[in-house]
């Protein structure tokens, strides 16, 4: 007989739960939040938390270690500016009396930063479908996004369909497939056909099947690929021949792995094609997670997922407060000062 230990945070004690032979409890997704950020966390709270530790006052000195540790980790000059000149004035006022005070307004500040960016994808229901295009460089996970994204799309009772535009590698458009067919929604693929085509054929296919919402996976692309940047605004200008607001959503899909690279990555995508929301991908493993509140603070744009494993369901709507609190959370550092 298999038994499950639960641990009792406020009592300190393990309560058995459970006590009969099942499988685990499935993990929440703010617990896997917390887990997927431990690698960010060791690199960037928990090294501050461990300069606070050991101090007795909070002065410009403490704060100019911050600023080290901030400073080596993916958050960025703009931001680590931001924080230390904030925390400054704060201590100046005579605000920050103590480690937990300071915890605590770091906390706010990162929370602060991110609360202009949690804007979650609103879909309204509309006589059209509702056309999201996926756009980023290789490998950043734009077609899982999209496999996660239509299960999202389909528990909130959407009828979702496909758009195989990345006619690059017909191994792409087996990927999508397969998405599709764990989906049970169609894939509308053209192996013949250019992206825009193929996304045209999507969009008249959508509109014939009343579909609410149409995704549109593209190949791959840097921003120094001229021909490839200039085919994306020409699938856009496709979409707006059948649809004038099409496509209702530019999404970036951004590896949070690749750090500062993520950020000039979106940069130029931005300029380049127009975005109107980023997709935050592989947060879990990386260490370099703080790069979300560069690109939060430079960029300006609304963080709409964020990606926190491979399966279907490891795609969240993201949302700032929760974020830093996952950050925070795990061994409460704060208790210790
Ligand atoms: N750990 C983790 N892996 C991810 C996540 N999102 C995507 N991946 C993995 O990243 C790899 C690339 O993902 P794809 O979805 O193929 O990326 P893509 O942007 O479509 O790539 P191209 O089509 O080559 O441009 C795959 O192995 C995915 O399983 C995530 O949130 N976490
Ligand atoms: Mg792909």
């Amino acid at each position: 007989m298999l038994k499950f230990l639960k641990r009792n945070k406020k009592e300190g004690v393990d309560d058995i739960v459970g006590g009969v032979e099942s499988p685990p409890p499935p993990v929440g997704f703010f617990k896997k939040l917390t887990q997927g950020l431990t690698r960010t966390r060791q690199g960037l709270v928990s090294k501050i938390g461990a300069v606070i530790l050991g101090k007795k006052i909070i002065d410009e000195e403490l704060l100019a270690e911050i600023e080290e540790v901030l400073l080596s980790a993916d958050i960025g000059v703009l931001v680590t500016k931001g924080i230390i000149a904030d925390l400054s004035g704060q201590l100046k006022r005579k605000q920050l009396n103590d480690g937990k005070a300071l915890w605590a307004a770091l906390q706010a500040h990162l929370q602060a930063l991110l609360l202009p960016v949690t804007q979650p994808l609103h879909i309204d229901a509309m006589d059209e479908p509702y056309v999201i295009l996926m756009v980023g460089i290789n490998g950043a996970g734009k077609t899982t996004t999209i496999g996660k994204l239509a299960k999202h799309l389909q528990t909130d009772n959407k009828k979702v369909m496909l758009a195989a535009g990345d006619t690059f590698r017909a191994a792409a458009v087996e990927q999508l497939q397969v998405w599709g067919e764990r989906n049970q929604i169609a894939v509308i693929a053209n192996a013949k056909g250019d992206s825009p085509s193929v996304i045209y054929d999507a969009m008249q296919a959508a509109v014939a099947r009343k579909m609410d919402v149409l995704i549109a996976d593209t190949a791959g692309r840097l921003h120094t690929q001229r021909n490839l940047m200039e085919e994306l605004k020409k699938v856009k200008r496709v979409m707006t021949k059948l649809s004038p607001n099409a496509p209702h959503e530019v999404l970036l899909v951004l590896d949070a792995s690749i750090g500062q690279n993520a950020l000039t990555q979106a940069i130029q995508f931005k300029e380049r094609v127009g975005v109107t929301g980023l997709v935050i991908t592989k947060l879990d493993g990386t260490a370099k997670g703080g790069i979300i509140f560069a690109i939060a603070k430079t960029l300006q744009l609304p963080i709409r997922f964020i990606g926190m494993g491979e399966g279907i369901d490891d795609l969240k709507p993201f949302n700032g407060v929760d974020f830093v609190d996952a950050l925070f959370s795990e061994g409460d550092t704060h208790d210790k000062f």
